[in-house]
């Protein structure tokens, strides 16, 4: 027999549940979202319906994600109904792919991700930087996974350019399970991990290995689809054998960021730190005299390609800092109508 506490749940949250004094609702967990309804661990796995409050008037952010928790009623006829989110500790966002200025949550109360690599033409620093910093805005711990090690000889070569990142790196061929033991040690009992990367780094080949069993469709088998078709492969979260939780998702190919500029420099420490050696405090780092920045980069002490991403990423958050204010002024000006803000984000969370 399951318990809560197999999907997560402790004692701390127990007593902040208590504080919030809910009546008629009793917690649960998410373990897969479709939109208007929810799978749901009760500790009993159910399906529930959002309630017309949740469904109709809350903003995305706010309804339920795979990993929340969750204020459920149930009838005695058996009914479940979503009230609300509770408890939220984290969220792992992006921007929505495309114009629309929006948040998409992947996931929500994750306690470690693995980044996914594969060590063959996927295999991308930038893109990887891109996923670390999300994780940072979320407080996530980030273990990175090289994947398909038995398509390279020269695994050297790769952990070599990341070095720099000083994160736990395990090396694995998630189709013959090597590292996987590895994997699942980084993952402590109680905890939820979520596996991010690209599409066909390995991603479902490796949650089957650390289930034990073949929960989740391969690549493989999509291609061999006799219908030919894409099936959209929701989020899920498992349970894992060890005690811990598991969270796929399915490929992001472009990922969008979502957070502030100041939250970059937290992470970009090292170029904060030479730019307040510049002469000037006001130094662009382009042409002005006595900038720390080119002469860091002239002497080769800070690493273009390591200062451009940087200088690239700050550039999209700062777009997108533009965009949400002016959204959110548009947003105010407008008469506020119910169910407004949800309008266009319905069909939001088949990844892509
Ligand atoms: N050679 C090799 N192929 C792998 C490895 N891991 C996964 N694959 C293959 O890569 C393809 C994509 O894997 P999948 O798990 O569906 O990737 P996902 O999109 O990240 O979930 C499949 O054909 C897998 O069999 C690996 O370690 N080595
Ligand atoms: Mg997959
Ligand atoms: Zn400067």
């Amino acid at each position: 027999m399951s318990t809560l506490t197999d999907f997560g749940w402790t004692p701390a949250k127990q007593l902040a549940w208590d504080q919030l004094e809910l009546s008629d609702v009793r917690p649960a967990r998410v373990i897969a979202d479709f939109g208007t309804s929810v799978k749901i661990a009760t500790p009993h796995i159910i399906t529930a319906e959002l309630s017309g409050k949740l469904a109709h008037y809350a903003s995305r952010d706010e309804t339920p994600k795979v990993g929340d928790w969750v204020a459920v009623n149930i009838t005695d006829g058996g009914a479940a109904t979503v009230e609300s989110v509770v408890l939220r500790s984290n969220e792992i966002a992006r921007k929505v792919a495309g114009k629309q200025v929006l948040k998409q949550i992947a996931a929500a109360n994750v306690d470690i991700a693995f980044v996914l690599l594969s060590l063959d033409n996927d295999f991308s620093v930038e893109r990887l930087k891109r996923f670390l910093y999300q994780l940072s805005v979320s407080n996530v711990k980030a273990v990175i996974v090289l994947n398909k090690a038995d398509k390279t000889d020269d695994l050297a070569s790769y952990l070599t350019q990341l070095n720099e990142l000083k994160l736990p790196i395990v090396v694995s061929t998630a189709t013959d399970g090597s590292g996987v033991t590895e994997i699942a040690g980084w993952i402590k009992s109680g905890d939820t991990a979520i596996l991010l990367g690209s599409s066909g780094v390995g991603k479902s080949t490796l949650t089957n290995k650390l289930l034990g069993r073949e929960a989740q469709s391969t690549n493989d088998v999509r291609e061999s689809d006799s219908t030919g078709k894409h099936t959209t492969v929701h989020r899920e979260l498992f349970q894992l054998p060890g005690g811990g939780m598991l969270i796929d998702t399915p490929g992001i190919r472009e990922l969008q960021l979502w957070g502030t500029e100041s939250e970059l420099d937290i992470n970009y420490d090292d170029i904060v730190d030479i730019t307040q050696q510049c002469k000037y405090k006001s130094c662009r780092h382009t042409t002005e005299e006595g900038c720390a920045i080119r002469q860091a980069l002239a002497d080769g002490s800070l690493d273009k390609k390591h200062y451009a991403n940087y200088l690239k990423m700050k550039a999209e958050l700062s777009i997108l800092t533009v965009k949400t204010t002016e959204r959110d002024r548009q947003a105010n000006k407008r008469p506020q109508r119910y169910g407004d803000k949800n309008a266009s984000s319905r069909s939001y969370d088949s990844g892509d």
